[in-house]
């Protein structure tokens, strides 16, 4: 056989950090377990309505309980780097007053047990499930959580400094805020776009807050993760629809970028927070916090955002401001998710980063897909589109460090099928299926073929 171009072995550079990833509500269960306390999300769960099959995180993957069984198999699908975020609710249950050892017992036992199989532990600090008692002192909308957040970030620093080098202050802030209070679709549920803004911008003093504060403690990897997207331009410059875009594009991904990155809030981002929440939020000095240097960027890559300008179409809660946009539904080929599987957007936006923002390296801390998986009689699980989705991005990921790109490492989401939030259990993202009914793991074949990637750290084209 040729070898095919694009179907060409591809090896990753030397020390490419390969690994799987997951979110403590999402996958550790025991939700009212040594003392912790209540999230937004076992809070936004119970409301009806809210996710798909009224499931809840009280169980999830059980992993609190199994995290000994789920670190073996890791060691066996020879998994180098783990993703893992740490709830903080289990450590500080409301969110201000005690510290509750129970809850850091949990993961300074989980860090002990990923070093001793040889996996290196990458610590997210926030994934999304904020003490519900934080919350009902008003959440992210209010700067109290921000310091409450540096606090928190001490305490699990101070505990796992010793042991974890990669830390990351915060998961998706657009996702959290957006979504969370802009849209309503995730926890808390709220939908005002005053509380969106609020709330983002107190995430990236989270964030900067948390880097000092680990900074001091002599943390070596600071890092924050972004859900980040291309938002192609359907016309030609100047044109309505390119202003579409280029709005999108300031509130999804330059009103995290370039806070962080380049110390100021890009101006189309400024008007839409004044217009929708006034700036009295933002006091002199945030952006000094916010913009502390960083060791890496995370970078969550799921699919490319495609707008046009549409006279008439209505604001999409998601994006304050969007009155006139319309977002185009997403062209076949799909995945579960109803997601458009777009490789090529990988590759155009480690180039631009790199180019906009360039002295950072990067890590994708995210990339995956769901898909319809059915284990078969045999208890093999056949999922080929996952492990071309992976494969792709894969070569896509590749093509952005031939053109020079410091990509450091990929992360796949998921190592476990887990609570997809809003989604609920239905949609499967694992490298490995689980059984809820009995809590069994099936790695599937695409855990395996992963598994050959990481062993020879690259793909290895079609006559392999
Ligand atoms: C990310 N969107 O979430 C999260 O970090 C994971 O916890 C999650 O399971 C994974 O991606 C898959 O969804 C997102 O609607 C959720 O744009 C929603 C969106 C993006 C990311």
């Amino acid at each position: 056989t040729t070898i095919e171009a694009g179907d060409r072995p591809l090896l990753f550079p030397p020390g490419f950090v390969w690994g799987a990833a997951t979110a403590a509500y999402q996958i550790e269960g025991a939700a009212r377990e040594d003392g912790r306390g209540p999230s937004i999300w076992d809070t936004f769960a119970r409301r009806p309505g809210a996710v798909a099959g009224g499931d809840t995180g009280d169980v999830a993957c059980d992993h609190y309980h199994r995290h000994r069984d789920d670190i073996a198999l890791m060691a066996e699908l020879g998994l180098p780097a783990y993703r893992f975020s740490v709830s903080w609710p289990r450590v500080r249950p409301d969110g201000a007053g005690p510290v509750n050892p129970r809850g850091l017992a949990f993961y300074d036992r989980l860090v002990d047990e990923l070093l001793e199989a040889g996996i290196t532990p990458y610590a997210t600090l926030y994934h999304w499930d904020l003490p519900q008692a934080l919350e009902d002192r008003g959440g992210w909308t209010e700067r109290d959580t921000a310091l409450r957040f540096a606090e928190y970030a001490g305490v699990v620093h101070d505990l796992l400094a010793d042991r974890v080098a990669t830390w990351t202050t915060v998961n998706e802030p657009w996702v959290a805020a957006f979504l969370g209070y802009g849209s309503g679709v995730h926890a808390p549920g709220r939908t005002s776009a005053r509380d969106a803004f609020r709330a983002a911008h107190h995430l990236l003093l989270a964030h900067g807050l948390a880097t000092g504060v680990l900074r001091e403690g002599g943390a070596r990897q600071i890092s924050l993760t972004l859900n980040l997207a291309p938002v192609p331009t359907p016309g030609a410059p100047g044109d309505a629809a390119d202003a579409a875009a280029d709005l999108v594009d300031a509130l999804l991904n330059r009103q995290f970028l370039d806070p962080v990155l380049r110390g100021r809030y890009p101006g189309p981002v400024l008007e839409q927070v004044d217009r929708a929440a006034g700036l009295g939020h933002i006091a002199a000095g945030d952006l000094a916090v916010i913009s502390e240097p960083i060791d890496l960027l995370g970078i969550n890559y799921y699919n490319p955002t495609y707008v046009a300008a549409s006279p008439g179409a209505p604001e999409n809660p998601a994006f304050p401001g969007s009155r006139g946009i319309a977002f185009l539904p997403a062209e076949p080929p799909l995945t579960a998710m109803g997601w458009p599987i777009d490789p090529d957007g990988l590759t155009e936006l480690l180039v631009r980063l790199d180019r906009d923002y360039p002295g950072v390296p990067l890590i994708v801390t995210e990339n995956g897909a769901a898909f319809d998986d059915v284990p078969g009689p045999d208890g093999r699980v056949r999922d080929p589109f996952r492990i071309g989705y992976l494969d792709g991005h894969l070569r896509a990921a590749h093509a952005a460090l031939a053109a020079g790109v410091d990509l450091r490492g990929y992360l796949v989401w998921s190592l476990l099928d887990n609570f997809e939030w809003a989604e609920g259990y239905g949609k499967r993202f694992g490298l490995v299926y689980v059984d809820y009914v009995d809590q069994r793991r099936l790695p599937k074949d695409s855990a395996h073929w992963f598994r050959d990637v990481i062993a020879r750290n690259g793909l290895g084209g079609n006559t392999a």
